[in-house]
């Protein structure tokens, strides 16, 4: 798919999506999301030698404000109820991603914009960063997805205060209660230190971080036994190529080459 509310840079097999409606502080439309719903649906299968991705938000100012609030004012409660959907299922692509996805929090991270985040699997803020879920401020509750992973990140307590309050948080109060994982001055820090630790990702075994990431979802999935699933993905690693060349490398004293099977 070409994009026209996305920038797709390619570098070292580090995918960086840049979200570029900077004019709307990058509010979420039906154009990002479709976009971003083919980016990790199909499209990420064209990639050059793709080992991770990074999301971010152009400018200096926001990460995503929110949905476009232009955008949903008019809709009737099956409509609003199929794009919530529709949200919330490219959230998960996203979440269930096989390589690891960190969000670079650039600014604002505001109701769909802190539920994108929320969906990576890590988040670095800039220290001009703020968090918040103003939904109720518009009459309305989270539709992609903060009601459960807000929660799941930082306790049902401090989030039913964050979602009732709509009260927005620094960076600094984010990383305090566990919602972002680093907080660096800047976003070109944040890219970086992004960068770091993909790359550090890279050199392990692709096959055990994608099982990785399946396990760990699984946990927050009552309709799969999280046990279940870690003992059958490690019984599949374990006569994995990558797991042999693991191992061997370690007896040999080398760095191991994984190949991902
Ligand atoms: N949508 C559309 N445009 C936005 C926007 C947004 N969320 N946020 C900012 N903008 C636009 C502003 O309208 C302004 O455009 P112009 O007036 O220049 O044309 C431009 O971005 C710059 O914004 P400001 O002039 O307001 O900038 P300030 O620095 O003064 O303020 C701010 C920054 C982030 C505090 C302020 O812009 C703000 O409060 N923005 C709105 C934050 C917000 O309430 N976001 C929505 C959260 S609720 C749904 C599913 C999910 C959702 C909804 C429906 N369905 C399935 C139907 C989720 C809802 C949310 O995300």
């Amino acid at each position: 798919m070409k994009y026209e509310a996305l920038l797709l840079e390619n570098k070292d097999g580090v995918a960086i999506l840049t979200i570029n409606r900077p004019q709307a502080l990058n509010a979420i439309n039906k154009t990002v999301m479709t976009e971003l719903n083919s980016f990790f649906g199909q499209d990420y299968k064209s990639i050059d030698g793709l080992k991770s991705v990074i999301i971010t938000g152009a400018g200096n100012k926001a990460f995503v404000a929110g949905a476009d609030i232009k955008e949903f004012a008019s809709l009737n409660a099956a409509a609003g109820s199929a794009l919530s959907k529709y949200g919330q299922d490219t959230y998960m692509l996203i979440e269930n991603f096989h390589t690891p996805v960190i969000a670079v929090v650039n600014g604002f991270a505001l109701g769909g914009g802190c539920e994108l985040c929320m969906a990576c699997h890590m988040r670095i803020a800039s220290s001009n960063a703020k968090f918040g879920q103003p939904e109720v401020n518009l009459g309305l509750i989270p539709g992609y997805g903060a009601s459960q992973r807000l929660p799941q990140l930082i306790g049902k307590s401090k989030a039913l205060e964050l979602l009732l309050t709509a009260d927005m948080i620094s960076a600094e109060e984010a990383k305090s209660i566990g919602l972002v994982n680093h907080v660096v001055d800047d976003k070109s820090e944040a890219l970086d230190l992004a960068t770091t630790i993909l790359k550090k990702i890279s050199t392990k075994g692709p096959l055990a971080v994608a099982k990785t990431i399946k396990a760990v979802n699984a946990y927050y999935d009552e309709t799969q036994d999280g046990y279940a699933i870690e003992h059958q993905e490690f019984g599949q690693c374990i006569e994995s190529n990558d797991c042999k060349e693991g191992a061997l490398a370690f007896v040999e004293k080398r760095r191991a080459v994984f190949t991902g099977n």
